[in-house]
């Protein structure tokens, strides 16, 4: 809800740009797919594994409308003609599919990881209802996580690609150690610029880069346009999580879907703090003192 569709935008041009309508369809396609995929034969478990695929809490389904626009991009042949913004092309459905693949797989790691997020974090809300864990208790939200990377890498496997499967592979331990360094971290360590973008492209980047990347694989693109491919889902990654860290402090639980400000109270230090103490030096004092004491969390803001 973040990102709205505007159906009834005024402008041809705003309508024709507009990423989520160019996609809109094959999204949806996308979404039955996704739960068919996690149809799981124990009953407590299959309402568990649906849990986030359900209409009306699917989410913005971010990456999988980046990865169509990527196979769009990728799959049509170079030519001095303006991009035709459609669908199809030259593509082959078979191409094509094999790549829907990718952006389910990709979305159902995403999932699994906010799953898993939500237990770690104890979070009681997310996309606006309750959060599994709060629902159906940790160990039900834990298990789902894990049944739902499994149904992502049996779909993944049934792709025959090597590469692409060891990317995928590689991501998931990407986004442990995002968590990990997150969790653990030194006094230093926090108040890092660089180390804040190096947890980010683990925790974030690396999901979006590398399903891009496999995007370009499955095209049968050259080893040097997946690379491009992998830059421009990694900084838009970064981007991403960049803005993501700005709206937890000026969002609303409307527009958040959850409580707002709970990275700080949590004592995670993001951008817009960063940014702050380099303006603020006096600033890292109340970082290092913790954010436990609510009071911190007040002065901290007076800074942004
Ligand atoms: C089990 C795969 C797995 C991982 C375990 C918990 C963990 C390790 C990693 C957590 C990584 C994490 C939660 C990163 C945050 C990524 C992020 C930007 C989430 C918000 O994404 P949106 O805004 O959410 O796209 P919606 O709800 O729209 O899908």
């Amino acid at each position: 809800s973040r990102y709205q569709i505007h159906h009834h935008s005024s402008s041809l041009v705003e309508d024709e740009l507009d990423p989520f309508s160019l996609v809109a369809d094959e999204l949806s396609l996308i979404g039955n797919k996704l739960r068919e995929m996690v149809v799981a034969e124990v009953p407590k478990l299959a309402s568990a594994a649906e849990y986030f695929f359900k209409m009306g809490v699917e989410g913005k389904r971010f990456r999988p409308t980046v990865l169509l626009l990527m196979s769009t991009a990728l799959n049509l042949p170079i030519t001095n003609a303006p991009p035709p913004f459609e669908l199809g092309g030259t593509t082959t459905t078979d191409l094509r599919s094999r790549q829907q693949r990718i952006a389910e797989i990709t979305e159902m790691i995403h999932v699994a990881s906010l799953l898993h997020d939500d237990v770690l974090d104890d979070a009681d809300t997310r996309r606006g209802i309750g959060s599994l864990n709060f629902v159906m208790g940790n160990k039900l939200a834990v298990l789902a996580g894990d049944f739902l990377l499994s149904r992502a890498c049996v779909t993944l496997a049934s792709l025959k690609n090597t590469e692409v499967v060891s990317l995928l592979a590689k991501v998931v331990e990407h986004l442990v150690t995002g968590e990990t360094m997150q969790m653990t971290t030194t006094s230093d360590q926090r108040c890092s610029m660089e180390y804040y973008m190096e947890k980010t492209y683990y925790k974030t980047a690396s999901l979006i880069s590398n399903s891009c990347k496999a995007i370009a694989i499955l095209a049968g693109q050259t080893a040097e346009v997946a690379m491009f491919a992998f830059e421009y889902g990694k900084n838009l990654g970064l981007a991403f999580q960049l803005i993501d860290d700005v709206l937890d402090f000026t969002g609303t639980s409307a527009s958040l879907g959850k409580g707002s400000l709970s990275d700080i109270r949590h004592g995670i230090i993001t951008a817009p703090i960063l940014f702050a103490m380099e303006e603020f030096p006096q600033l890292r004092e109340i970082v290092e003192e913790g954010f436990e004491n609510p009071d911190n969390v007040n002065i901290a803001l007076e800074y942004l």
